[in-house]
């Protein structure tokens, strides 16, 4: 039968793991033969999304636009896989409305902040603390928690694997793949 598109959303803090679970969930569907696409930092924030910083409205206009393109994949039969902080409630909300029929799996890629503080890869938190970064996310600026996500995976208790086991068994339960 033929592939549904559909977007797979993970939202979680920087260094919660989101890209990490993304790169392995987006292999694990291409080498069933299974179409996705991921879309992250490095190639939206850096292209589309270049005009736009880390306030409360550029992330809003962030989100939206991302919302829209992963809307664009999933209508063409591929799994968007977005892989973005998305730290508002209302954005992310918006984005599943945006979808409308076509199908919105929400994780919540979930972390304590102190664990994120301490995994720290790129020193944003440290900077964040310094008062070298502002508006940063868990420090200075709100994570909204998503209430009720499909799916919510704690990377401080799961491995990558386990992750992306729990998410495609969710989509194999329901139809999805
Ligand atoms: C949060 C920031 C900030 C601030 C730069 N707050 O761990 P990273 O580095 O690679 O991922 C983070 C990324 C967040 O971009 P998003 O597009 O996902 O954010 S949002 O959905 O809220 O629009 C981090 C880096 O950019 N970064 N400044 N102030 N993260």
């Amino acid at each position: 039968r033929r592939q549904k598109g559909f977007t797979i959303w993970l939202t979680g803090l920087s260094a919660s793991g989101k890209s990490t679970i993304a790169t392995a969930l987006e292999q694990h569907l291409l080498h069933n033969n299974i179409s996705a696409y991921r879309l992250d930092g490095d190639n939206v924030r850096f292209g589309l999304n270049k005009d736009l910083g880390f306030s409360e409205k550029d992330r809003n206009e962030n989100i939206r636009r991302i919302a829209e393109v992963s809307k664009l994949f999933a209508d063409s039969s591929t799994i968007a896989i977005t892989s973005f902080i998305s730290p508002y409630i209302a954005d992310r909300t918006a984005a599943r409305e945006l979808h409308g029929e076509i199908p919105f799996v929400e994780v919540h890629v979930d972390i304590p902040v102190s664990v994120a503080e301490q995994r720290d890869p790129k020193g944003l938190y440290k900077k964040a603390r310094a008062g070298e970064i502002k508006d940063f996310t868990g420090i200075s600026a709100p994570y909204e928690a998503p209430e009720k996500p499909e799916i919510r995976v704690q990377t401080d208790k799961v491995s990558v694997e386990e992750a992306v086991k729990v998410i495609v068994d969710y989509l194999q339960e329901k139809g999805l793949v």
